[in-house]
Formats: C-alpha cells, sequence, structure tokens
C-alpha cells in the first residue's frame, strides 16, 4: 500500500487523476492538498471525501512549514504535483503569483521530498514549455529534446520548475519525473479555459470570444488519458526522464467553437472575434512516441467522443459550474472581456 500525496487535486487535472486513483488503485492511499484558490472547488471532491482511503487538506504549497507538517505525519511514498496557477491570460495580467505558487511551490515540495526520501516527485507540466510552433509546418511536433523557449509568464514559470526539478534530481539524487501534456478537456475543467467557457456562454447565449482570427492550433487530449499516462509514469517510469504526452489530435479554436454552437443547437452569430491574446503562440503539437514506447500508453478517447461526454457532462452539472460564475469570477470576466468585447467583429 502507498500513500500517494496529490497537490491540486480541486483542480481540474488533479481532481481527475484523484477519482483514476481511488478507482484503480484502491489497495493505495490518497492525500490530497490544494490551497483552494477561485480554480479549486472542493464540491468537485465531494465522492472522493467519502472514501476512507482519501484525506484533504486546505494547505497552500507555499507554506513550508504546513507542507513539512503534512510529510512528517504521511510519509508519502509518491508526489504527485499538479498544483499551479495555469491560465495564460491571467498570468499575463499578474506575472508575480505563477512565479510563486509554481517555481517556488515547487521548491518547498521538492525539499519536503528530499527530507522525508520520497520514492518519486512527479512533476506536471506542459507543452508550454516548448512555445509554439509554426501553422506551415505540419510536419514539426515538439519531443522532450525540443529546448525550452517561453512565450507568457505562465509558460516561464512552467519552464522555471522543471528546470529547478532537472536540478533537484541531478544534484541531490532526488528521484524525479516530468511529464508535458497537451491541452486538455473534460469534466471539472474551470470555466475560463477555452472549451468550458465556449459552453457556458453559448448555452447563456452571450458572446463566443475568439481571439485574433481563431486560427491558433492547440493538440487536444480527453482529461481521462492524460491522468492514466501519469499513473503509468509514477508507477513505472523511469527515474530522471521527461514524457510528453499528447494525442495527436490538432484543431484550429475557430473549428471547437463551430462544433461546440452546432452540438448546443445554437447561432454561430454568437462567434465573435476579439483582440488577440498578447504574445498568443500559434500552434503546439506533441511528440507522444516515448511514452508509448516505453509505457505503453495511447489515447483511449477520440476527440469526437470526448467533446460528446464533455458537453454532456457540462449540461449535467450546471450548478457545479454556475455557482463559480457568480462572484469573482464575473468581476474576472468583464475585466478581461470587458474591453475586448467592445471592439469585437462578427463571424
Ligand atoms: O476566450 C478565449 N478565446 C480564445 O480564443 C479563451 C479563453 C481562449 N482562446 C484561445 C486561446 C488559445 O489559442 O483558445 C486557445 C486555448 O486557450 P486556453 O484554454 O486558455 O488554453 P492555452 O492557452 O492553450 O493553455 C492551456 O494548455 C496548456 C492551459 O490553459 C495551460 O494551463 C496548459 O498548460
Amino acid at each position: 500500500m502507498a500513500t500517494i500525496l496529490v497537490t491540486g487535486g480541486a483542480g481540474f487535472i488533479g481532481a481527475n487523476f484523484v477519482y483514476l486513483q481511488l478507482n484503480e488503485h484502491p489497495e493505495d492511499r490518497v492525500v490530497c492538498i490544494d490551497k483552494l484558490t477561485y480554480a479549486g472547488n472542493l464540491e468537485t471532491l465531494e465522492e472522493a471525501l467519502k472514501n476512507p482511503n482519501f484525506r484533504f487538506e486546505k494547505i497552500d504549497i507555499c507554506d513550508r512549514d504546513a507542507v513539512f507538517a503534512l510529510f512528517e505525519e504521511e510519509r508519502p511514498d509518491i508526489v504527485v504535483n499538479f498544483a499551479a496557477e495555469s491560465h495564460v491570460d491571467r498570468s499575463i495580467e499578474n506575472p508575480a503569483v505563477f512565479l510563486e505558487t509554481n517555481i517556488l511551490g515547487t521548491q518547498v515540495l521538492m525539499d519536503a521530498s528530499r527530507k522525508y526520501g520520497v520514492k518519486r516527485y512527479h512533476q506536471v507540466s506542459t507543452d508550454e514549455v516548448y512555445g509554439d510552433l509554426p501553422l506551415d509546418r505540419p510536419d514539426l511536433l515538439f519531443t522532450e529534446t525540443t529546448p525550452l523557449k517561453t512565450s507568457s509568464p505562465y509558460s516561464s514559470s512552467k519552464a522555471g520548475a522543471d528546470l529547478l526539478v532537472g536540478a533537484y534530481h541531478r544534484t541531490f539524487g532526488l528521484p524525479t519525473t516530468i511529464s508535458r501534456c497537451s491541452n486538455n478537456y473534460g469534466p471539472y475543467q474551470f470555466p475560463e479555459k477555452l472549451i468550458p467557457l465556449m459552453i457556458a456562454n453559448a448555452l447563456a447565449d452571450k458572446p463566443l470570444p475568439v481571439y485574433g482570427a481563431g486560427l491558433n492550433v492547440r493538440d487536444w487530449l480527453y482529461v481521462e488519458d492524460h491522468c492514466k499516462a501519469i499513473d503509468l509514469i509514477i508507477r513505472h517510469g523511469k527515474v530522471g526522464e521527461v514524457y510528453n504526452i499528447g494525442g495527436h489530435n490538432e484543431m484550429r479554436n475557430i473549428d471547437i467553437v463551430k462544433l461546440i454552437v452546432e452540438a448546443l443547437g445554437k447561432s454561430e452569430d454568437l462567434i465573435t472575434f476579439v483582440t488577440d491574446r498578447k504574445g498568443h503562440d500559434m500552434r503546439y503539437a506533441i511528440d507522444p512516441s516515448k511514452i508509448h514506447a516505453e509505457l505503453g500508453w495511447l489515447p483511449e478517447t477520440m476527440f469526437k467522443d470526448g467533446i460528446k461526454k464533455t458537453i454532456a457532462w457540462y449540461l449535467e452539472n450546471k450548478d457545479w459550474w454556475q455557482n463559480i460564475l457568480s462572484g469573482e469570477y464575473q468581476n474576472y470576466f468583464d475585466t478581461m472581456y470587458g474591453a475586448r468585447l467592445k471592439d469585437a467583429k462578427k463571424a
């Protein structure tokens, strides 16, 4: 029986990972810490909280004393760090908290992992650390040896953390692994990200704000496939290695938005082209051949099925996201999109 410490487990990918662990590895114990920022929602973990193999503590990974006290008590075998500020647009407005949580928080977790001799420290990273690819070179994909070349304060903070993880492995012998995944979608994603934002706005007949011309390409992966890949890495991956995770599923933003509009039976008139994101990455595309060859991982959910499941989940769980869309998030939406929508063009 292993104790797995999951940080950021009240967030989108972390919560999906908690459920995967509790379902697939009932012999293991899952301890989750989360700061419960705007993006963490304890309601998401309601089912997990009923499981005797699950413990939740509201702890910020930057709080060294609280983190060390928890390690002292729980002595985790494996640490999986999902805790991060993750929204690019927010990082452009306010970079400081990204550097604190994403870099210094990672340092605190690795210091505790060293002191308490964890068997594996896993860092959940992103394909954004590789920068972007041109639209006219579909042959180019990110591999694990692609140089880090970041565009936003968010991706720079994640790249900084990745470098620090590499340093703790080489300098202190910490048994680390890193995974870099492409864009995720699925249940429990916060409605500031493209897919849930478009679903929520379309259902409310609000404008669908597409940045620039909507031609940017992302490589979409169903969140459960990402979680399964991390599960394989922490149990069978090689220490010191980086693994790229992606589903060979490149789509233009505009095509995703049109697909959502159609699935919900709404009008394309809602599509509104707004001022582009500063430093907007053109294209992400992952080469997942290493994790396939070494660990046998392949994505199981096709996009056409995953997007249907996701839309159905948002329709069935309106309470979950409608609670979020009140209060602080509404202020964020007005600040972030108010000026953009004034200069908007219709599709
Ligand atoms: O309102 C919007 N309009 C729009 O056109 C939003 C929120 C996004 N977009 C565009 C920007 C991107 O090209 O859609 C694309 C996806 O945007 P996001 O959902 O913000 O994701 P992205 O910037 O691609 O980053 C995501 O993938 C990598 C995650 O947010 C990161 O945390 C992850 O590391």
